[in-house]
């Protein structure tokens, strides 16, 4: 019996981050998978399951319901080595996953779903392609950039920032068609990040 369920998509890389961070902490969990268009995701909507209408959704042994990925890393990071205690650190670690969700998303994350989710094409016309292609070169022109000082996101050990940022990060070029051979520093912390003990992959899916 386990304390945890997570509601969880499980194509989605936002869930992705939660089972990730689960699996790094050894944590057991209950998972309930919900794919975009199903009668169960579609149910929770009807029922109020998830508190923002999204996933994941992670819930507490007492029913506490939280959501929003990053929110629920910080929850499950909070006294482990996975989030900074230092102030500055820990803003830093901050910022970059605030940035995963108002400028790394939007562009990297969408420009896969709409070439990926068959009810999305409709949306992927050249221009949107185009401009989402460049955009998100731009962003991992950024992240190329930080990491060619730091070996993590947040500096000198892996963190919540990491994992936020490598749920899209990793698929952005078998998904979203971006060019990351461009990016040799983004490339190389894939790796590093890819080695660490207890990674799992997207469909490494809990029974
Ligand atoms: N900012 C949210 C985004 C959550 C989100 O948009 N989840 C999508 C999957 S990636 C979802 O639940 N879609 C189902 C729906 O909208 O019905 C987070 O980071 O958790």
């Amino acid at each position: 019996m386990t304390d945890l369920t997570l509601y969880s998509m499980p194509s989605s890389g936002n869930s992705y981050k939660v089972r990730m961070l689960l699996s790094f902490l050894g944590l057991p969990y209950r998972h309930v998978g919900m794919e975009y268009e199903t009668p169960e995701l579609a149910k929770a909507h009807e029922t109020s399951t998830l508190p923002l209408g999204k996933l994941p959704t992670l819930e507490l042994a007492d029913g506490t319901r939280l959501p929003e990925s990053n929110a629920i890393l910080c929850y499950l990071a909070e006294g482990t080595d996975w989030m900074p205690t230092d102030p500055i650190q820990r803003a830093k670690t901050l910022a970059w996953m605030f940035w995963e969700q108002n400028q790394h998303e939007g562009t990297i994350a969408v420009r896969a779903a709409l070439l990926v989710y068959e009810s999305r094409k409709h949306l992927a016309t050249p221009e949107r392609l185009a401009e989402l292609l460049d955009a998100g070169h731009q962003r991992l022109a950024q992240m190329n950039s930080h990491l060619s000082e730091h070996d993590w996101i947040g500096g000198g050990a892996p963190s919540v920032a990491d994992i936020s940022l490598y749920a899209y990060t990793h698929s952005a070029g078998t998904k979203g068609g971006f060019d990351l051979d461009q990016f040799p520093n983004v490339l190389a912390w894939l790796d590093r990040f890819a080695a660490l003990p207890n990674h799992v992959a997207l469909d490494e899916i809990p029974a």
